[in-house]
């Protein structure tokens, strides 16, 4: 069998946490044959690790014969030791009256935290994914406190936009998800992101041909993936947790095990494609294979979307400017 592999997941007794480390836990991120060490962080007030006892409780109650250990940490110094994986979960979410900068400026002291604690303990070849919000550029503010770590290895999470986008097309063009290829989300994740279906197909049929109204395009589609976080708050009282739960471990079980070729989207740091500045963290289309992941190049970008991929770039580059002085 198989050795256990380590993984990190902060914020573990919040909201996503307690969606997440039960699917962790029985191999639906890594596969059903590899197991798993957890080590969870959360803030070391006695609240917080107190509840993540009680999650660790329910974990062993669950007796998944993957889990191979746990772990309960305050401090991200013992928490990212030797991790192969890190999930960066929590982060402190904006509150009534806070101001961007202010936002900026709390969240970038955790993450300059986290990424130097990664840099210092973690694994040579640890894969992060920041799903935290700002989590573009929360994941830029850790790759850039990283320095002895590969760049590539820092990630955010788009794929719940990426996920979003699908299930909104399926239901436009009476067509399962499953069978949607090529579908894309650009940017940062927020609602200036720019979910592409222009090189989407069903079944080698074109998504844009079907759907064929640009109307419904920027004015149904764009602004219902952009702001379904904030219907989901308004629905259910409480921002999305189990499908944000699902997108995080889609994301890693794609990056670790492979796309088949298929395209995925990921908050990666550009190297300059699609005029996107070096460094920046960027969802892109690309596909996985063999633990790396690659962007599609070579993509027509149209009048409409050079528009709107610039609309959120220049946000991340105002969040990276926000945070320069930290770094
Ligand atoms: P919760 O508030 O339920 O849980 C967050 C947990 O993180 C809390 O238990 C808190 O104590 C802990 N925490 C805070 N600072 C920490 C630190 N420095 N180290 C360790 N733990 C820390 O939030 P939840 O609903 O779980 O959401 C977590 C984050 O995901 C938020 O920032 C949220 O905005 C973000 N999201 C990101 C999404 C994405 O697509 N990228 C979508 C869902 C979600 O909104």
């Amino acid at each position: 069998s198989k050795k256990p592999v380590r993984v990190a997941v902060t914020g573990a007794a919040g909201q996503i946490g307690y969606a997440l480390l039960f699917r962790i836990a029985s191999g639906e991120m890594l596969g059903k044959d590899q197991p798993v060490i957890l080590q969870l962080l959360e803030v070391p007030a006695e609240g917080p690790q107190k509840a993540l006892k009680g999650v660790m409780m329910e974990l062993e109650d669950c007796a998944f014969p993957l889990l191979a250990g746990m772990e309960a940490h305050g401090d991200p110094m013992t928490a990212f030791k030797d991790t192969d994986y890190a999930l960066l979960v929590g982060s402190m979410p904006r509150k009534q009256g806070m101001e961007r900068a202010e936002l900026l400026s709390i969240n970038g002291k955790i993450f300059i935290g986290q990424g130097k604690a990664l840099d210092a303990v973690a694994s040579r070849n640890v894969k992060v994914l920041v799903v935290g919000n700002p989590a573009n550029t929360n994941a830029y503010i850790a790759m850039k406190s990283a320095p002895s770590l590969p760049r590539e290895n820092f990630t955010a999470m788009l794929r719940l936009d990426h996920n979003r986008a699908l299930s909104q097309v399926a239901a436009k063009t009476g067509t399962k998800v499953g069978e949607i290829e090529k579908l894309t989300v650009w940017g940062n994740h927020s609602p200036t992101m720019y979910a592409d279906y222009r090189f989407a197909t069903v079944n080698g049929k074109s998504v844009k041909d079907m759907i064929n109204d640009q109307e419904w395009n920027a004015n149904v589609f764009l602004p219902t993936v952009g702001k379904r976080g904030a219907a989901i708050i308004e629905a259910r009282g409480l921002s999305s947790a189990a499908s944000a739960a699902n997108a995080a471990i889609d994301h890693m079980r794609d990056w670790v095990l492979g796309s088949s070729g298929k395209w995925v989207t990921m908050g990666v740091p550009s190297n300059g494609e699609y005029g996107i500045p070096k460094d920046v963290m960027f969802g892109f289309p690309v596909t996985t294979q063999g633990g790396k992941y690659e962007i599609v190049k070579g993509l027509e970008i149209d009048a409409f979307s050079q528009e709107r991929i610039n609309k959120t770039l220049k946000e991340l580059q105002d969040e990276q400017a926000g945070v320069a002085h930290l770094l």
